[in-house]
């Protein structure tokens, strides 16, 4: 029997991928995966073409389909978002604005969406950052994240909107991100496991704190799944595996018996990673709600298919 009815918006995406593989196999589950793309392969779910931003057609399936659960996973990431902010602001906030209305207005039980650490920027790579501290983003993808952790506490007070979010770190997975700063990881991963050399965007030292797929898709899971009080719910909790600069990752994958060289070229995308926490606190994920990470890196890197 069918329990739960679940809309992903951005499903094809690199969170969207993993989650969908993670929650097809749930036999009491149904899912409608949405994108702006078409799959490039088949997936083992029902997938519609819809920009997040269409209103309408995403009125229709929630209403069709007797959706009782949102994943809005769609967003414009923080290197592409900085080629036009304009957009990125558009897309970010205003899907969510979308998702927001439509759950409140046909009564979707749950909602889940992800922020990011690109929502800190205000003391410049700290070690350790707070999970509430004063924010000032420097990317338009973390002023876009601030905003909707901001609106997610509004809709929560006002309309009892059960609206629940994981501030995400870099995230390394076999599927690539795409427009993201900390991308290169995924990317040094791919170009040196298939023997090619690699140029990282980032400089060696520049550590940010990291986390691998399958621990981030657990985490959505348990968020989603646990009796959070009201006040509770007003977080978008930080969460990270590990923290990692390009030369840790260049020195664990040479350990490991990949000999491909790495080189540095540092563009525009130093200055977003120099304006984010190097390690972030996750404490109030730990205390409430049970998170751990169970992947560091040389189990990340195993588990990455080239
Ligand atoms: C990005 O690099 O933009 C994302 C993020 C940290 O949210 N991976």
């Amino acid at each position: 029997m069918i329990k739960q009815r679940i809309l992903i918006t951005g499903a094809l995406g690199q969170l969207g991928v993993s989650l969908i593989r993670v929650l097809s196999k749930r036999s009491d589950t149904y899912i409608l995966a949405t994108d702006i793309n078409a799959p490039k392969e088949e997936i083992d779910v029902d997938f519609e073409c819809v920009n997040a931003l269409d209103t309408n057609r995403l009125e229709e399936l929630i209403v069709q389909q007797k959706i009782d659960c949102i994943y809005h996973l769609a967003a414009i990431l923080s290197a592409k978002g900085e080629k036009n902010p304009f957009q990125s602001w558009h897309v970010n906030v205003n899907s969510f604005q979308v998702t927001v209305e439509l759950a409140i207005k046909h009564k979707v039980q749950r909602v889940f969406w992800p922020s990011s650490i690109a929502v800190y920027g205000e003391d410049k790579n700290p070690i350790n950052a707070p999970q509430q501290v004063d924010m000032n983003p420097l990317t338009m993808y973390g002023v876009s994240k601030l905003a909707c952790e901001k609106l997610m506490i509004y809709y929560h007070q006002k309309f009892n909107l059960d609206i629940r979010s994981l501030r995400l770190p870099g995230v390394l997975s076999s599927d690539p991100a795409g427009g993201g700063t900390t991308d290169y990881a995924v990317e040094m991963v791919q170009a040196v496991k298939n023997g090619k050399d690699y140029t990282c965007f980032l400089a060696p030292q520049t550590e940010l704190p990291m986390i691998y797929i399958d621990d981030v898709v657990i985490a959505i899971e348990q968020l989603m799944e646990s009796n959070l009080s009201n006040q509770e719910r007003a977080h978008s909790y930080n969460i990270m595996g590990f923290s990692l600069t390009p030369a840790m990752l260049e020195s664990q994958l040479h350990k490991m018996g990949y000999p491909a060289e790495v080189h540095y070229a540092p563009d525009y995308r130093q200055q977003i990673a120099e304006s984010w926490p190097r390690t972030i606190q996750d404490q109030f994920a730990r205390d409430h709600w049970g998170w751990a990470p169970q992947f560091d890196l040389e189990k990340s890197i195993k588990q990455m298919t080239p």
